[in-house]
């Protein structure tokens, strides 16, 4: 595993809000993640115990909603399993991704497996961190290709520096693309940037960074395996999202979330 960014990526990724690091798995851990991933979901799907309470706002019950014709997405697969749990917890992917963030610790928000089907819809325009329980200028998230992403099978897009801008005011993932565009008209001249990778890349980007991905022309799944972080320290913002019930209650605005079984602390700067 690549999990040392050059300087280059780290300037690349501070000035653009995101970067594609080549070569990031071997061929050997590829095959790992992709075998972890694949049961991982495949467990999940079968079983409506292990789901989680907020999963069920994804509509997979009706797969011709159009949304479960954008991924199927299976949140906090390291909660249900262990093989992906370890892979989760491995601490270079905490160093990887406060390295670029440029922070002094980082803590698993959620990850998030993302399979968009054959012939799947696109993803619209948004943005990651307003749906979160915490805001911040610094989350960051982990995209692995697990296939070959292309132009053809809804590769990543990126509006470049938009994380600059960006506020936490939210537009959703709705159907239609541009729905982002009616917040930030601004954002129109800017030139996005597609991000066709080999499988095993890394894709990382700023939770306030715009992003979206193309339709699915062809017959097979376009897969991938991520992880969204959340600087250590951060503070509790009054929105629900993945928190559990229980904790989410527990909770006042402005307290740390920091609590080591519901977002682990993965990496902290030595
Ligand atoms: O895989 C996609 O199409 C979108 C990924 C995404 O939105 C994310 O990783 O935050
Ligand atoms: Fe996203």
């Amino acid at each position: 595993m690549r999990y040392q960014p050059t300087t280059e990526e780290i300037a690349f990724y501070r000035e653009n809000g995101f970067v594609v690091l080549n070569d990031f798995l071997s061929p050997a851990e590829l095959e790992y993640w992709r075998s972890v991933t694949e049961e991982a979901v495949a467990q999940r799907l079968a079983s409506t115990a292990d789901r989680p309470w907020h999963e069920a706002l994804n509509n997979q019950q009706d797969p011709d909603a159009y949304y479960a014709q954008v991924f199927t997405q299976c949140i906090k697969l390291a909660d249900t399993h262990a093989g992906m749990r370890e892979l989760m917890l491995d601490p270079r992917l905490g160093e990887l991704a406060g390295t670029l963030a440029g922070v002094e610790g980082i803590r698993i928000w959620h990850d998030q497996a993302l399979f968009k089907p054959p012939f799947g819809n696109p993803t619209a325009w948004h943005l990651d961190n307003p749906y979160w329980s915490f805001y911040s200028r610094d989350a960051i998230s982990l995209w692995v290709a697990l296939d070959d992403a292309t132009l053809a099978n809804g590769c990543l897009w990126y509006l470049p520096g938009s994380h600059k801008t960006a506020r936490t005011d939210n537009t959703g993932i709705g159907h239609n693309m541009a729905d982002l565009f009616k917040l930030y008209p601004e954002w129109r001249q800017i030139e996005p940037v597609a991000c066709p990778c080999a499988a095993g890349t890394a894709v990382l980007h700023n939770g306030l960074t715009a992003h979206g991905a193309g339709a699915n022309m062809t017959n097979r799944p376009r897969r991938a395996m991520t992880c969204a972080y959340m600087p250590d320290g951060a503070t509790f913002n009054g929105q629900q999202n993945v928190l559990p019930p229980d904790y989410f209650a527990s909770l006042q605005i402005g307290d740390v979330l920091n609590d080591d079984r519901i977002n682990p602390l993965i990496w902290k700067r030595s």
